[in-house]
């Protein structure tokens, strides 16, 4: 539908949209101002016209030689979801009929930008091209996402609103994105928090197909978060198209349960635990305790059928398209989920969370079963002692990526190339984007560990580094997530690899040649490589009521500033190489705890607090080598067969 009129002195454009029916009315204004001041007629100088396909204004003026003439054209845009009004085109035609004057509108524009660089700003000594390139990455993820999003009902669309790759979709990027919003927007992150929470009935259903209970969120979706991953993809290489069982990342779910839970550490709002997030956790829980199959020759849990982030492997070579068993990022994180459902529903216990646990039918035997299958998920390993992908990833066969590097130059996506040659993916070690490794990019190495030995693992830290170059050497970065998170990966091992890779996420967008940046930005990408400087690279990790730094900038990053929102306080934080500063902005908070390594400190609204830092060599900041604490069920590096 497309209505063409004008109003006065207002030319309206209404269009609708196909299926949703969304009405969207954009309303323009056009002024006309001699600058010899002999004002040519306002008025009557643009007339609105309207008819056959088009709306606008006629403009004439008569103008004496050398005089100039200034043409002000303001636009009202209203859509039939827009809050307090009584109708879109009644609201676009009086907001450009009754829009105050350009330099009143610029300014209004400009202050709103100010305070938007105030809270989002990052203070980046050192080098100007980062500098710059930080602040394009803001620019573009504030097009999305800004405090006018907070009233919306909307999502974390992969690409942004800047084009049409993936359709606008919302995958589990957001993981890239909210943990930079809970520290500058946080009430953003709740909104965008609540877009999914709408949507958990749709994911019950999709859980129920599945034959499971709880929650299962889609892999691609969009306005009303039923599952819309496509059934295939072309590939430009050999014109076919190829299956797409990508929807079997069901590590979204985990995706979402993290964020909930980052949300709750960093603002401590309760009432959004109460109402929504613990919702969300306990139903995404759900899932994977209901998934998870018990093994009886192994009494282990098994996740069978699955996907992990990296998208090379949709199945083992003789079963394309049916998922691999026990992929490690997934088993361990789900044994995170259920560990955090668990702590969720002691905390809110029956006072608080009573009312939610009846509504969705919360039996005690489901707790005994969170913490059976978050004790005894699998975690796979390689046969030289590494975590494994997932089971039997290493009876796969090596790719020879010189071989391959030297045929066709940029190998990113190895998927279309091999299947292209009438190959598959799925018979080599490789990954696209960081899968194992994704676990250190979410979990300090610390509480990785922990975890692991939870789940009856004596796994030793010190195998951390070893597993980072392994997966690495595999890695062919097909995704611009993929080196947001091996530069954290790598951000205490090896800081020179850590930064370089930091530049090439951050010109991933910058340098668009031969990219995909015309159909839309890399939202996640962008987030991720500003959140990359502001958590990795300071340590900030919030837990429990403590909030954790453990700086250790890298040598090209002589410092660096933050202003961070953290518990209702305003924290500037002014790092570098020897010092920690921070200071609470004067208010009403109440004082928090600041933590460097085992150094923790009150901080009051209004005081400071400083942290001297020593330097350390590359290698410091691993998890320290503790002695295995009592573990109920110790099992080895577990050897799993792989079936078929
Ligand atoms: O979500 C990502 C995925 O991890 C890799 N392919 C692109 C998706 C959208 O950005």
């Amino acid at each position: 539908m497309c209505r063409l009129w004008h109003d006065g002195p207002v030319a309206c454009v209404a269009v609708e949209t196909v299926q949703s029916r969304v009405r969207v009315v954009v309303a323009a204004r056009t002024l006309l101002r001699s600058t010899a001041g002999a004002a040519a007629d306002a008025a009557g100088g643009a007339v609105a016209v309207a008819g056959g396909a088009t709306a606008g204004h006629e403009l004439a003026v008569d103008l004496g030689e050398g005089e100039d003439v200034v043409v002000e054209k303001t636009v009202g845009v209203a859509t039939s979801r827009d809050l307090a009004i009584s109708e879109a085109s009644v609201a676009a035609v009086r907001t450009a009929r009754d829009a105050p004057a350009f330099g009143e509108v610029l300014a209004a524009h400009a202050s709103a930008w100010a305070e938007l660089w105030r809270r989002f700003g990052l203070d980046l000594d050192g080098d100007a091209w980062t500098a710059l390139a930080v602040r394009v990455h803001l620019v573009q993820l504030l097009q999305a996402l800004s405090p006018h999003t907070t009233d919306l009902d909307v999502g974390v669309p992969a690409r942004g609103l800047h084009g049409e790759a993936y359709r606008g979709h919302v995958f589990w990027d957001e993981l890239f994105v909210f943990p930079l919003l809970d520290l500058r927007l946080p009430e953003l992150t709740r909104s965008l928090l609540l877009y999914r929470w709408r949507r958990l009935p749709e994911a019950r259903r999709r859980a129920l197909r599945l034959g499971a209970r709880g929650a299962l969120f889609p892999w691609q979706s969009g306005s009303d978060g039923r599952e819309e991953t496509p059934p295939e993809l072309l590939n430009p290489r050999s014109g076919r198209w190829v299956p797409d069982h990508s929807a079997r990342q069901y590590h979204i779910n985990v995706a979402i349960a993290y964020n909930v839970w980052q949300h709750w550490q960093v603002t401590g709002d309760l009432g959004f635990l109460v109402r929504h997030g613990a919702e969300l956790l306990v139903e995404t829980a759900r899932f994977f305790a209901s998934l998870a199959t018990l093994d009886p020759a192994t009494g282990c849990f098994d996740l069978r059928g699955v996907m992990g982030p990296d998208e090379f492997h949709d199945g083992y070579p003789d079963r394309p398209g049916e998922g691999v068993d026990n992929n490690a990022y997934l088993n361990v994180m789900a044994s995170w989920a259920l560990a955090r459902a668990g702590e969720v529903h002691r905390l809110l216990g029956p006072s608080l969370g009573g009312g939610l646990w009846e509504r969705i039918g919360l039996h005690e035997d489901e707790l005994v079963r969170w913490e059976q299958v978050g004790r005894g998920l699998t975690v796979p390993f390689l046969r030289n002692g590494l975590l494994a992908q997932f089971a039997g990833y290493d009876d796969l066969v090596e790719l020879d990526w010189a071989a391959y590097r030297r045929r066709y130059g940029d190998i990113g996506r190895l998927d279309l190339i091999l299947e292209a040659e009438g190959d598959s993916t799925n018979r080599y070690q490789v990954s696209k984007q960081a899968d194992t490794l994704m676990l250190l990019f979410l979990l300090p190495a610390e509480e990785f560990t922990a975890v692991v030995r939870r789940m009856g693992y004596a796994f030793d830290p010190g195998s951390i580094p070893a597993t980072v170059e392994h997966y690495l050497a595999r890695t062919s970065h097909g995704s611009t997530l993929s080196r947001v998170a091996h530069a954290w990966v790598l951000a205490r091992t090896d800081r020179t690899r850590s930064w370089r890779l930091l530049q090439q996420a951050l010109a991933g967008d910058l340098d668009a040649h031969g990219g995909t940046t015309s159909r839309g930005i890399h939202l996640g990408a962008m987030a991720g490589s500003v959140d990359l400087l502001e958590r990795c690279y300071t340590g900030l990790h919030a837990a429990g009521d403590v909030l954790h730094l453990n700086p250790l900038l890298p040598d090209e990053l002589p410092r660096l500033g933050l202003v961070l929102r953290y518990r209702n306080h305003v924290l500037t934080v002014d790092v570098d190489h020897d010092e920690l500063r921070i200071r609470s902005a004067a208010g009403p908070a109440a004082p928090v705890t600041i933590a460097f390594r085992d150094d923790r400190r009150r901080l009051q609204a209004g005081r400071s607090v400083r942290f001297g830092l020593r330097r350390r060599p590359a290698t410091a900041g691993r998890a320290p080598k503790e002695p295995l604490g009592p573990i109920g069920r110790r099992r080895g590096p577990a050897t799993v067969a792989r079936d078929g």
